[in-house]
């Protein structure tokens, strides 16, 4: 086992790639079944704020895109549970736990969609933040985690210019429709900058899980760039980041920024968020709802493995 153990070792210092068969060590396992499932949950619970939006899409081109855009977060859902099986969990499992509240999704969901702009707000910042956290995970340790995180940076990097196109339009219409764009970054700026996780000195998990080469980078570094790269976009937009105390320091070359206010984070993520119980109680029902589609499938499988032995 020891040996074993060296050759886990040796693979995280020489930045390769751990996968499914290695030997891996039991608190490795689990932080990623942690972080994968939270992150599958995510996707899947991402998909409510703008599904509110699809009946109500101000034109036909506008609702075409926004439902490829859901369905997309359905795909990086499946494609992240995949990844999760391979460290010996079953997707039922964790839905279950999911469902029953004792794993999280991003707090970030726990927020309501008010406006049209509010889809817009979400494409630019909440995929955008996801965009600055994900790249750096298609160099996570796992190898299954890595490679499902280039497929859906490359979908999420669609849906940024998609939100940032909305605003884009809005900004430039009338008075009360960049007024509307304004408001969305206001409600958005805060909870996009909690989505990063604790500040450093809070965070659980930073340090080990940099360590096994799952994170590269702390909450905080990413928040930062996140700032770094949404600032000069909203100076495009021409709508103004609602924190008075934004500087951009020459010397460094970043923006220092006020943090937000972390006990709305561990608020939301305990549960006592806007939407928390609403989108709870609607994944359970559209689960529920499910269970025939998820029987006949099962049935039709077990048929044809059955068929597909007698002619063996
Ligand atoms: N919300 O030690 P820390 C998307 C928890 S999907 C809720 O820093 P870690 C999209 C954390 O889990 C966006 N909980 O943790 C989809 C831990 O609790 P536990 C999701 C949070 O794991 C649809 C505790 O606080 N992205 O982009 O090292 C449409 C201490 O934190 C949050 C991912 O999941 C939060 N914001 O770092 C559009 C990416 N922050 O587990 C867009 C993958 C922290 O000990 N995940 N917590 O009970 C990650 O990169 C990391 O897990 C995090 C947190 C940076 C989120």
């Amino acid at each position: 086992m020891l040996a074993l153990m060296d050759s886990f070792q040796a693979t995280i210092d020489a930045d390769g790639r751990i996968e499914p068969r290695d030997a891996m060590p039991e608190g490795y396992r689990k932080t990623l079944i942690r972080q994968i499932a939270q992150h599958a949950h995510s996707e899947i619970i991402g998909m409510q704020p703008e599904g509110n939006w699809i009946s109500r899409t101000p034109s036909l081109r506008r609702k075409a895109i926004l439902m490829a855009k859901v369905q997309d977060e359905a795909g990086h859902g499946l494609y992240l549970y995949a990844a999760a099986e391979t460290l010996g969990v079953d997707r039922a499992e964790l839905l279950d736990l999911l469902h029953a509240g004792k794993q999280k999704y991003s707090s970030i969901f726990n927020y309501p969609t008010l406006t049209w702009a509010d889809i817009g707000a979400i494409g630019w910042l909440v995929d955008g933040a996801a965009i600055v956290n994900q790249v750096p995970l298609c160099r996570c340790s796992y190898g299954p985690y890595a490679r499902a995180m280039v497929r859906v940076c490359k979908e999420e990097s669609f849906h940024q210019r998609q939100g940032f196109e909305i605003l884009h339009t809005l900004c430039n219409g009338t008075e009360a429709q960049k007024a509307m764009a304004q408001d969305a970054l206001d409600r958005w700026w805060w909870p996009s900058l909690m989505m990063f996780g604790p500040p450093d000195a809070s965070s659980t998990h930073s340090e080990q899980s940099m360590a096994w080469g799952i994170k590269r980078h702390s909450n905080d570094e990413l928040r930062q760039r996140f700032v770094d790269m949404t600032v000069p976009q909203a100076d495009v937009l021409g709508i103004r980041v609602p924190d008075d105390g934004l500087r951009y320091d020459e010397e460094t070359g970043h923006y220092s920024f006020t943090q937000p206010d972390f006990t709305e984070l561990y608020e939301v993520v305990k549960g006592n968020g806007p939407c928390n119980e609403q989108r709870l109680a609607h994944r359970v029902k559209a689960h529920e709802d499910g269970a025939w589609v998820r029987e006949a499938a099962a049935a039709y499988a077990g048929k044809q493995a059955q068929k597909k032995a007698s002619a063996a």
